[in-house]
């Protein structure tokens, strides 16, 4: 996101903002009020805001690709209609995202640019890619579940219009995350080859999944402020915590191993303990190291520059439509 300059120019907000704003601000946040537009709030929680949602809509958009990369390939017409309305939601969650950044004083263009600049980040599970059909369900089970996971306290964050764009968003990635297990399922019960295909997929796309819920709590330099501020409603390590607790099981129910020799049932803590992830593989792709980086952010900007005409045609077309009320 807008990234360490961001961070430099953070100033304590009491010692710039004034004390009993904050305090009302502070007091409505922690009895669960909605902060809406055009509501005072500090400076710092708005750009932590545009910083996050201007981040997932990027995701949003740039996760088309992966798997957009599939309409053509995709085995029946019955796949090839579901992957199609799939990705199109993506795209749709990608501008509820944008519009409810651009309630904050950012605009889209401010946003794309930052995108297509490289300050703005993605998140890193859009820049490994997708070798077979398997890894559209496993993106679809693994990936859409790790996105539901997050963003169902999302649809208790305390930016009003973010935490409305939730609710629709996560409908539809339960029907994401649905189609793509019933891949899975498919694969698994198959031939030999396709269980094959679909264990590779989950060795492949493991990992990276546990990545997208970010740092460790102890390494999160944001988590602090943004729960307190409840835009995040649980913390990074919780979250991943609760995904490895739901997916062993369905890996079960498939007949598939999970990638990790140290994954192991803990009855003291209700829940699994689970292999170290590779930390420095996580840092080197935020920094847009990732195997295919390269190639989704020339697809991205591509996407923009071919699509010029479209805006400029709207905006002339719209620029007569004024002139012609006018007259
Ligand atoms: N990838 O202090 P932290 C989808 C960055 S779309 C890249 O913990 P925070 C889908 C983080 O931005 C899913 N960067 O940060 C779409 C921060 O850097 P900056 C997208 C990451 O914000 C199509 C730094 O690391 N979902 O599922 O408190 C098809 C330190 O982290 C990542 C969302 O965006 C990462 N994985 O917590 C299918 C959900 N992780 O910005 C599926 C909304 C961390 O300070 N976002 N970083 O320079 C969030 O919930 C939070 O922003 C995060 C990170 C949990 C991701």
């Amino acid at each position: 996101m807008y990234t360490t300059e961001m961070s430099k120019n953070v100033k304590p907000i009491e010692t710039v903002e004034d004390s009993d704003l904050v305090a009302a601000f502070e007091a409505r946040v922690a009895a669960d009020e909605f902060i809406e537009p055009k509501d005072w709030m500090p400076d710092a929680y708005r750009k932590t805001l545009v910083r996050q949602i201007s981040q997932h809509a990027h995701s949003e958009i740039v996760g088309m690709l992966p798997e957009g990369n599939w309409i053509t390939r995709a085995p029946s017409l019955r796949r090839k209609a579901i992957l199609l309305a799939k990705v199109q939601d993506e795209g749709g969650h990608g501008l509820y995202l944008y519009c409810a950044a651009e309630t904050l004083g950012t605009s889209r263009e401010q946003m794309v640019e930052a995108l297509h600049s490289g300050k703005a980040k993605y998140s890193t599970i859009f820049n490994y890619p997708t070798l077979t059909w398997a890894d559209i369900g496993a993106i679809g089970w693994l990936v859409d579940g790790a996105a539901i996971m997050n963003q169902v306290p999302l649809q208790r964050t305390s930016y009003g219009p973010y935490a409305r764009a939730m609710v629709r968003v996560c409908k539809e990635e339960s029907f994401h995350q649905r189609q793509g297990y019933e891949i899975m399922i498919a694969l698994a019960n198959g031939t030999a080859d396709q269980k094959r295909m679909a264990q590779d997929a989950l060795n492949r796309w493991w990992w990276p999944s546990l990545m997208m819920f970010g740092p460790p709590d102890d390494n999160s330099p944001n988590t602090e402020r943004s729960m307190r501020w409840r835009i995040k409603r649980e913390t990074n390590d919780e979250l991943r915590q609760k995904f490895v607790d739901i997916s062993v099981p369905q890996a079960e129910f498939l007949g598939l191993t999970v990638p990790d020799a140290d994954l192991k049932w803990n009855e003291a803590k209700g829940g699994y303990d689970f292999g170290e992830i590779d930390w420095e593989e996580f840092y080197a792709v935020v920094r847009g190291e990732g195997p295919v980086a390269k190639e989704r952010m020339k697809a991205r900007r591509d996407a923009w520059d071919d699509g010029a005409w479209v805006r400029d045609a709207a905006a002339a077309y719209e620029a007569k439509r004024r002139e012609r009320a006018a007259a």
